[in-house]
């Protein structure tokens, strides 16, 4: 046998026993892939990066913590898709985290991207703990793998119907929306409990979630008198929309729905920011136990303080994590009914689920920019 020969056998051999040896760094014996779907690019990308942070954070503490799973310690990580807040692409990196062999989704931050990627893991059976988007249809259709750790806006902006009736006691209401799943679902469920407390919406205007210019939508408000302006989108345009009030002398109080209530949004409006109002998902993280440790945390972690939606993140991870651990297995048939009776105590507060998937005793918290930075005012239920 010449030299050259008799090496090969030895080299398989040698091949094979990296192939089974622990990977360096960690001595895990099963390897956990969570996927990951958001906007990583593009005008959403803080948002998606933010809820990112979020997720890897919670798999960071479960590594450290040599979680078991049956009598496997697991590893867990990220396997992050761009669905760059675009509801075909959103799709498409769906099935791309369905192929790659995940056990569970974390995402995505768009209603729009949402609720068509959650048919795509309903229908490959993969569960998807959404930790952002919104719209009560996700969870309004029965699907068996979809999850939120966030309140709707059924409750978000119902609360905030309620309120602009009931508390500032606006007589005339006007609605704009930036026609997404998200800003045209909660402008419907803001309408809706306006109407249902008798009060007076005097027009409903469209934008779309691109646009820069309000003053069309704003002109026409001008001119019936309205006392209070609803925005159905994010804080970008939020920012927009308070500015152009202003430029055009508009005294009307200015009222958010979630996605408005951020640093970003200050920055961008200014001076004009001064009042605004806008209600947000959750309690405010600081009243939280832990909220402070985790947002301190997250700065050394990461280098940046939270942006909104990563502690939302950081508990769907975790409700992943202990559904696997309980049913000691990362297989979705095994672990889903765990996860479908998982309780614990999220830093975002209490994680439980409603038969449909929706998180149980959503609340949400009305916050004001007081000079210069947003106060809370109160927290809710839902209405
Ligand atoms: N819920 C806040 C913004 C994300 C979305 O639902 O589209």
């Amino acid at each position: 046998m010449s030299l050259r020969k008799s090496l090969k056998p030895l080299a398989v051999i040698a091949g094979a026993m990296f192939a089974i040896a622990p990977l360096a760094g960690h001595a895990a014996d099963l390897e956990v892939k969570i996927g990951f779907a958001a906007p990583l690019t593009g005008e959403n990308a803080g948002y998606g990066k933010d809820l990112q942070n979020g997720v890897q954070m919670a798999l960071d503490e479960a590594n450290a913590q040599k979680i078991k799973i049956g009598n496997d310690t697991a590893h867990f990580t990220i396997v992050a898709e761009d669905d760059q807040a675009d509801p075909r692409i959103g799709v498409q990196a769906a099935q791309k985290l369905v192929d790659s062999g995940v056990a569970v989704v974390v995402g995505h931050f768009n209603s729009g991207t949402t609720i068509p990627a959650s048919q795509i893991y309903e229908t490959a059976g993969i569960p998807v703990i959404d930790p952002a988007a919104t719209n009560p249809v996700i969870t309004r259709r029965g699907f068996k793998n979809t999850f939120m750790v966030i309140s709707t806006d059924a409750q978000n902006a119902g609360n905030a119907g309620v309120y602009a009736v009931e508390t500032t006691k606006a007589k005339r209401i006007a609605i704009i929306d930036d026609r997404t799943a998200f800003g045209q679902g909660e402008a419907d469920e803001f309408e809706k409990a306006v109407k249902a407390h008798g009060g007076n919406i005097v027009a409903h205007e469209y934008t779309d979630n691109k646009a820069v210019d309000f003053s069309t939508q704003l002109t026409k408000i001008k001119s019936t008198n309205a006392d209070l302006i609803f925005f159905g989108g994010l804080d970008n345009q939020a920012a927009g929309v308070v500015k152009k009030m202003k430029q055009l002398g508009m005294n009307a109080q200015f009222l958010g729905g979630g996605g408005v209530m951020d640093a970003d949004f200050i920055k961008l409006a200014g001076d004009a920011a001064e009042g605004a109002q806008a209600w947000e998902y959750g309690r405010p993280l600081a009243s939280l136990a832990g909220g402070r440790d985790f947002a301190a945390k997250f700065k050394k972690t990461f280098g940046v303080d939270i942006v909104s939606y990563a502690p939302f993140g950081y508990d769907g991870a975790w409700a992943a994590i202990k559904a696997m651990q309980a049913a000691k297995s990362i297989k979705p048939n095994d672990y889903r009914d765990a996860l479908r009776s998982i309780s614990f105590e999220g830093v975002t507060g209490p994680i439980s689920f409603n038969p449909d998937g929706s998180l149980k005793s959503g609340l949400s918290t009305l916050y004001q920019v007081k000079n210069g930075a947003w106060v809370t005012v109160v927290t809710k239920g839902g209405s």
